[in-house]
């Protein structure tokens, strides 16, 4: 675990690395590997600045050739492909296969983004008045503050930033300050790729590191066109209305506490290899971890019990080690919110199996399940760890009803080879998520579709589909070739 050595072949010099106010841990086992820079007001004051100038120069680079830069930043990416999933292991301590496939998800944008950089396509509308073209444009919006979260310490930014530079704006990003480095690595892979371009403007993507009050920097700013945040749902409250506030415009991505529902008719072998990966991988640490099962009445005594012994033999362990399945959590305060959320359940008379913590350095559990008679207390709450909470249920509609019932929107699935089941599952009247999926857990997703949720996960979509459309400026244009001024609605104004 040489970190000097990895950031430098990443692109960050030493110097980098050390002296600076913000210690950087690493959750393997605690240990102290840099100390790195804090950005002052007048650091923050210059790069936002400088994000305005960016973007007065970069809006007028026709798209195609703004995909080009996307294009050589995914290149850097794929040639650094093994260093820097290795560093998002190190930094935030997910198991390196996941750190693999979280810089795979930052390639797929890119390549998306590459693709769109030659759409973004908008509409013609017949105009009601003779001699008018109307039309719809899709306009670069402005400079984009990105604030990301310590689980997603890449990619989650890569949606956002491929795509606004793409759309013609500059970005600003604030990543969580218990994963600075990767996000200091990826600022200097994407200077790489800026200067194969050649003339990209210098500014043009930025990093600021510090705490809360850096973040409230953007959140404040009027120059920031976009805010783009992802964290909890006590975050994204505060940022939402003041955001608002200025009239700026907000994607918020915020808390999930995600449901799946096993039914009769499931494959229980590919339900139960999908349940474990999305409520114990990544530690349970992920927005769209499974956090609440509800399993049939008739196949419970069957399949619980084996969920329970697939769990016992879950490999927890150091990420960076060949065939550990589960890598410890980000820090103390984490286990504290585990252990809270454990015994409250147990309160509500809820049998745990798991949740033991391991070994001595880094905070490493056993993830746990918690088998509940009712939906209510704890379960209807976000406890960032790996603890599944398990209930019965006898109809689909008591299912979905119970999916529905907590505060949160992001993602759902059912397991089922009932082609009613599903598609109610995927109706009106069935899951209210972002994300509704058959046969696959809740996370994991693709980059290609449309990534977010409702109510309390905050309404924002990132990624694929239209989100672009969430980084333009919409403008309708209305063309009069003609030597005419008819007014539109048949109003007369004769001079
Ligand atoms: C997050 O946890 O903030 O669908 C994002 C998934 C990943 C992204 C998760 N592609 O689980």
């Amino acid at each position: 675990m040489n970190v000097t050595e990895l950031m430098s072949r990443l692109g960050v010099d030493e110097a980098a690395l050390a002296g600076g106010a913000l210690v950087v841990t690493t959750p393997i086992d605690g240990s102290e590997i840099a100390r790195v820079a804090i950005d002052d007001a007048a650091s923050i004051e210059a790069k936002i600045a400088g994000a305005q100038e960016a973007f007065l120069a970069w809006r007028a680079i026709p798209a195609p050739r703004r995909g080009e830069l996307v294009r050589l930043f995914g290149e850097e990416l794929r040639a650094h492909k093994d260093d820097l999933g290795r560093l998002v292991t190190i930094d935030c301590g997910k198991i390196l296969s996941e750190g693999l496939g979280e810089v795979q998800e930052m390639i797929d944008i890119c390549d998306f983004a590459v693709g769109l950089s030659r759409q973004l396509y908008g509409l013609t509308i017949a105009s009601e008045r003779p001699g008018h073209h109307m039309r719809e444009s899709w306009q670069p919006l402005g400079p984009v503050g990105i604030i990301s979260a310590f689980n997603f310490p890449v990619a989650v930014w890569s949606w956002n930033a491929a795509l606004a530079l793409v759309c013609g704006n500059s970005c600003v990003w604030k990543p969580s300050e218990k994963t600075p480095l990767t996000a200091l690595a990826v600022q200097a892979l994407f200077e790489r790729a800026a200067v194969k371009f050649g003339d990209a403007p210098e500014g043009l993507s930025s990093v600021i590191i510090g705490g809360r009050e850096t973040g409230e920097a953007l959140v404040d700013d009027a120059r920031i066109a976009l805010v783009s945040a992802t964290g909890s749902t006590r975050m994204g409250r505060e940022v939402g209305p003041r955001v608002a506030a200025r009239f700026g415009r907000v994607l918020l991505e915020l808390g999930g506490n995600n449901a799946g529902v096993v039914t009769p008719s499931a494959d229980l072998d590919l339900a139960l290899r999908a349940v474990c990966f999305a409520a114990a991988g990544t530690a349970g640490q992920r927005c769209t971890s499974l956090r609440r099962l509800f399993v049939h009445k008739s196949i419970y005594d069957d399949f619980v019990p084996r969920l329970k012994t697939a769990y016992q033999s879950l490999p927890v362990g150091d990420p960076l080690e060949a065939g550990t399945l589960v890598g410890p959590l980000i820090d103390h305060a984490s286990f504290d919110c585990m252990h809270y959320a454990l015994d409250r359940a147990k309160a509500q008379g809820g049998a745990i199996t798991g949740g033991a913590h391991l070994g001595e350095a880094g905070w490493y559990v056993r993830p746990a399940i918690v088998e509940l008679a009712e939906h209510e207390g704890i379960v209807l709450e976000e406890t960032f760890a790996p603890i599944l909470y398990v209930m019965p249920y006898e109809t689909l509609d008591e299912a979905i009803a119970m999916q529905n019932g907590v505060a949160q929107g992001l993602s759902s699935c059912i397991f089922t080879r009932d082609i009613l089941e599903a598609e109610r599952f995927l109706s009106a009247a069935g899951s209210d998520c972002g994300i509704a999926n058959v046969n696959i857990g809740p996370s994991g997703a693709e980059i290609g579709g449309a990534f977010g949720g409702e109510k309390e996960t905050g309404g924002g979509r990132e990624s694929g589909s239209d989100a672009w459309k969430a980084y333009m400026r919409r403008q309708t244009q209305t063309v009069n070739y003609s030597t005419e001024l008819p007014l539109a609605q048949g109003v007369k104004f004769d001079i």
